[in-house]
């Protein structure tokens, strides 16, 4: 009993990786915007992977504000609220309360359900970079990186790779520090976030999502991050949208590399 336990994980695991070696979008980052990019592609039927570094995928939704653990979305997210099948009550001024430890459960569940592969334990350290264009995603055990190990990683190739890291735009920065390349951000590289305008925060997420070099997009937080807007705290409207956004913008692209 013991080994077939042991055999059934292996074979299962190891099926489920090679599945994921060449992908149509590599999601770093496990946070609202990247796991509702990965249901909608997933949805449309393109192989997706997302990738988060910690054991809990969920990124800053699952603690609420101050871990009080409900978040605010507005009437305009309200629709994807519906179609992922989330609780949600009413509260003032065209907002929704929903606990968040249901939504952040909810959004994987349905994700991975839509037929997304979610590797945890996953650090994205570095992306291929072949003839201008971001292809593929490098990476390595969380722990192998915490210990700082002199191990290599693997490498997953992907016609698209989303940076959904959250506040710290993690792979924009990599691309950016490691190639010397221009972005498509107002000053060509990462500006960082603003202080706190919950309004405009929201709003620039969304107009914030985007492809910045050929392969590489930006979603959520990253999104405001790359492009130096504001922050907005325990609202989620915008994360939704903006990975719905970057869903969109992902299939085109996909679509355009394979024509
Ligand atoms: O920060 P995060 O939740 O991303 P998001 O989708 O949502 C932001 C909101 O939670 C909140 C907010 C708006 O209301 O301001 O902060 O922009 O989740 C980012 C996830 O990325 C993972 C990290 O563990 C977290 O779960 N992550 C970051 N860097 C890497 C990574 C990396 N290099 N490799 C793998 N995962």
């Amino acid at each position: 009993m013991e080994t077939l336990i042991s055999q059934g994980i292996i074979d299962s695991y190891f099926g489920k990786l090679t599945a994921c070696l060449h992908l149509d979008a590599a999601i770093v980052g496990g946070g609202p915007s990247g796991i509702v990019c990965a249901y909608y592609l997933a949805k449309q039927g393109y192989r997706v992977a997302l990738f988060d570094r910690k054991l809990s995928p969920g990124g800053g939704m699952w603690g609420g504000a101050m871990m009080f653990n409900d978040i605010v979305v507005q009437d305009e997210a309200l629709p994807i609220i519906e179609e992922l099948g989330l609780r949600h009550k009413p509260y003032r001024e065209g907002t929704h309360i929903v606990d968040s430890v249901h939504a952040t459960a909810g959004l994987l569940y349905r994700a991975t359900e839509a037929g997304a592969t979610i590797f945890n334990c996953y650090s994205v350290e570095d992306v291929v970079y072949k003839q201008g264009r971001v292809g593929g995603v490098v990476v390595n055990w969380t722990p192998v990186l915490r210990e700082g190990l002199h191990v290599d990683p693997l490498t997953l190739a992907a016609a698209t790779v989303l940076d959904a890291t959250g506040h710290d735009c993690e792979i924009a920065k990599t691309v950016a520090r490691k190639n010397g390349v221009t972005l498509n951000t107002p000053t060509g590289g990462v500006i960082g976030e603003m202080s706190m305008d919950a309004a405009e925060g929201e709003r620039t997420t969304i107009d914030n999502t985007k492809e910045i070099y050929p392969g590489l997009f930006v979603s959520g937080m990253a999104a405001n991050g790359v492009s130096g807007s504001f922050r907005m705290g325990p609202i989620f409207g915008g994360m939704l949208l903006s990975g719905k956004k970057a869903a969109a913008l992902m299939a085109a692209a996909i679509e355009a590399q394979r024509s």
